[in-house]
């Protein structure tokens, strides 16, 4: 394969993106000037500097939806085109965040630890269905929370930054007034500067003593350290918690709640979404090396 293009892989995780990529590519792991295309996470930094450090790469294929590492106006100045893998890893994403908000609700993770324990008695749970669902985030993966949490609330209400007359779902201006007005607040928002700590304290309070949280977006979103304080001070009721502040480090606080959830980024890690978004991936790269329009471009 000496021939084969070099491809920066910034991504550890996924087995079926490097086998991907492995058939075609010459796969590095530290910048050279060889590397023509970048592949990794949306959350890795892909700014100025690395591209300085990468003079003939022109593509971005993003493993993933998220891009708030990548420095759009960086690469369009330089001429380097993006990808990501949208559609493939909607309903997986969805799934996840409705898994968590039931398994906060019904004590589905601290009931087990009591049965292995070979227990049986437990403490109430609480209902899960006629809630007010609120979802920060209406792009691809908000709708399709917002489609499956919708039977179970008593009424689905949404904050994004506009209005989507077209949802049945009631729009609220600002996340302030939806934590108001929820019971559980789902999170499924873009990361980056501008939604850094969306979720503060004030926040937190406004969601109340019986609400729950839960993030299926970025940990970012999320001023940690004020969720800690709010789980430990019983200011909200729970969180189901796919992302964190600085994976994959978790604050020790988190680990010792029992109403709280916490899973290892793994909303699209599931073997059909995986192998579907290595798919993706490696359709850009192989029509990008062959001159041809890319599969999914960022707009
Ligand atoms: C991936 C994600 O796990 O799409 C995203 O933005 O966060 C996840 O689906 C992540 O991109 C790792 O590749």
């Amino acid at each position: 394969m000496t021939d084969a293009p070099t491809v920066l892989l910034l991504q550890k995780t996924s087995l079926p993106l490097r086998q991907a990529l492995a058939e075609r590519y010459r796969i590095v792991e530290e910048p050279e000037v060889a590397v023509r295309a970048i592949v990794g996470s949306g959350s890795v930094m892909v700014d100025g500097d690395l591209m300085d450090r990468l003079p003939r790469m022109r593509l971005v294929a993003i493993h993933g939806v998220g891009h708030e590492g990548v420095d759009l106006e960086e690469a369009r100045m330089r001429g380097v085109q993006v990808t990501t893998t949208p559609g493939v890893l909607t309903a997986d994403v969805a799934d996840q965040a409705i898994a968590l908000m039931l398994a906060v609700q019904r004590r589905i993770i601290p009931n087990d630890r009591v049965m292995r324990a070979r227990g049986w008695t437990v403490p109430l749970s609480s209902r899960a269905s006629g809630r007010r669902i609120g979802v920060f985030g209406m792009g691809e993966i908000g709708r399709a929370i917002a489609a499956r949490a919708a039977p179970f609330a008593s009424e689905l209400l949404y904050c994004a930054r506009s209005a989507k007359p077209e949802l049945p779902w009631r729009f609220v201006p600002t996340l302030q007034a939806l934590a108001e007005q929820s019971d559980v607040l789902i999170l499924i928002a873009p990361g980056g500067a501008e939604t850094k700590h969306a979720v503060d304290a004030s926040v937190l309070a406004a969601l109340g003593p019986d609400g729950i949280l839960v993030n299926v977006a970025r940990g970012s979103l999320v001023d940690q350290e004020a969720l800690v304080a709010a789980l430990a001070a019983g200011t909200i009721a729970g969180a189901g918690l796919d992302v964190f502040a600085e994976e994959p480090h978790v604050p020790a606080a988190l680990t010792s709640f029992d109403q709280v959830v916490l899973s290892p980024h793994h909303g699209s890690a599931t073997r059909e979404a995986r192998t579907e978004m290595a798919a993706l991936v490696r359709a850009n790269l192989d029509a990008f090396f062959a001159g041809e329009p890319l599969v999914t471009p960022l707009p």
